[in-house]
């Protein structure tokens, strides 16, 4: 079972959570994915995601990339949700960490990017992962600062919007610490 952790009413009206579990059980319209630019899902959230949502999800990525190309960090792909309970899967794609400066932009842009998506399919839920926290090496509280801002940022520039709540799936405990951590700093 996913828990809540902590939530917040933004200025902008949506609820966002932070809760701890795991994205794959979400009952939202759309989950979240941390893919590579070829759709790939060979490892991490990604695995499970696909994994647990049967065959479907990695044969649709294959036909989205057959059809776009490469996906970038400000424009996720989308497929159907397989199996899962999500009717929906973005499928965003966000930075390899090079500490060089141009990560928080893209880490930004993949978030953005997921919510507008969302707005486009019609979402009124939606769960996001960790994205870039785990194989992508992105340090864990600048991520946490990035997806918090880049949210409140989405719904302050949309204010029509059809998105009502964005659940934050966590898996880790280190995870879940660390968002909780800069949660405070933003939100108090
Ligand atoms: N539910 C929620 N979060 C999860 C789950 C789960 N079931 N499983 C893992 N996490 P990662 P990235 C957390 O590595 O860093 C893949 O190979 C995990 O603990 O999945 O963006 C893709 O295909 C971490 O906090 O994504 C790409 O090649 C967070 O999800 C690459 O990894 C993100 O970790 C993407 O790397």
């Amino acid at each position: 079972m996913n828990t809540v952790v902590v939530e917040k009413t933004l200025s902008s009206g949506q609820t966002l959570q932070i809760v701890q579990g795991d994205i794959t059980i979400e009952e939202v319209d759309a989950i979240v994915n941390a893919a590579n630019e070829d759709l790939q899902h060979g490892g991490g959230v990604a695995w499970a995601i696909s994994k647990r949502g049967g065959a479907t999800i990695q044969q649709e990525s294959d036909e989205w990339i057959r059809t776009h190309g490469p996906v970038t960090h400000a424009h996720p792909a989308w497929t159907s949700g397989g199996v899962l309970p999500a009717r929906f899967i973005i499928h965003a794609v966000g930075p390899i960490w090079a500490g060089d400066g141009t990560d928080d932009a893209k880490l930004a842009s993949a978030v953005t990017g997921s919510l507008r998506v969302a707005d486009e399919l019609k979402c009124k839920s939606i769960s996001m992962p960790a994205i870039s926290t785990g194989i992508f090496r992105f340090p864990k509280e600048r991520a946490a600062g990035i997806i918090f801002e880049s949210t409140k940022n989405y719904f302050g520039a949309n204010g029509n919007s059809g998105i009502g709540l964005v659940r934050l799936v966590l898996f880790d405990n280190t995870t879940i610490r660390a968002f909780r951590e800069v949660w405070t700093t933003v939100f108090s």
